[in-house]
């Protein structure tokens, strides 16, 4: 188990290296997330791949976030690297901010690549706008307390997704806790519209859990040509 950790006072992320100096990388570290996105290198990356599937999960209320649990099976597919798909969260507002500005939240769908270790983690943007029915019908049995779980009988990560996969991505880290470095980001440019109701239901729960933005020191993010 962790040292207890938050969003606010005295265990908020200015403090996080403090807590555990061992364990906690998050201050000592260099290639730290989020980031606000504000140029980018143009160059031929891969093409991101989608094999998600809908089954059934189970969502937490883990304390920081609410979490969907996936069942094995779904992958993301880049270049010659295939990531597993092991869980989604959301933070509010956006952690990656773009051109200075955050967005009201961020869906983060965190993936583990089966040869290494290394994660990859796709982070899409919500915004006000059409009601998304599958968001909906997750903010409908958020667990309101801590520890809270319920069982999904059916939950498609696809709906969560934009028309378009044009992404920028850059090598970074959790932005919880460890704060370990080994996290390929990928940020999709295109946001998804969610029912505003929706996202206060997030909000009335998570008010404020994300981490600040970080310097990107000597990376580049990159996007496509
Ligand atoms: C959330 O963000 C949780 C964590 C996650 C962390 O607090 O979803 O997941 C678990 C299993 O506790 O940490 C290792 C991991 O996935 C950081 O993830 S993030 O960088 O994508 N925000
Ligand atoms: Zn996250």
């Amino acid at each position: 188990t962790s040292a207890h950790w938050g969003y606010t006072g005295p265990v908020g992320p200015e403090h996080w290296a403090d807590l555990d100096k061992k364990n906690f990388v998050c201050s000592a570290g260099t290639q730290q997330s989020p980031i606000n996105i504000n140029s980018a290198v143009k160059a031929d990356i891969p093409h991101i791949a989608i094999g998600w599937h809908k089954g059934g999960g189970n969502m937490v209320n883990n304390g920081h976030t609410i979490q969907i649990n996936m069942p094995q099976g779904s992958t993301l597919t880049r270049g010659d690297r295939v990531y597993e798909l092991v869980q989604f969260h959301f933070h509010a507002p956006s952690e990656h901010h773009v051109a200075g500005k955050s967005f009201p939240m961020e869906v983060h769908f965190v993936h583990k690549d089966t040869q290494s270790g290394t994660l990859g983690v796709l982070g899409v943007f919500l915004t006000p706008g059409a009601t998304n029915a599958s968001f909906a019908a997750l903010a409908a049995a958020f667990p309101e307390l801590p520890n809270g779980e319920v069982t999904i009988d059916e939950v498609n990560p696809n709906w969560l997704l934009p028309a378009s996969l044009g992404y920028w991505t850059y090598e970074g880290s959790l932005t919880t806790p460890p704060c370990a470095e080994n996290v390929e980001w990928m940020v999709a440019m295109e946001p998804v519209d969610v029912d505003p109701a929706d996202i206060q239901r997030f909000a009335s729960l998570y008010p404020s859990n994300a981490r600040p933005i970080h310097s990107p020191n000597r990376r580049f993010i990159v996007r496509q040509s």
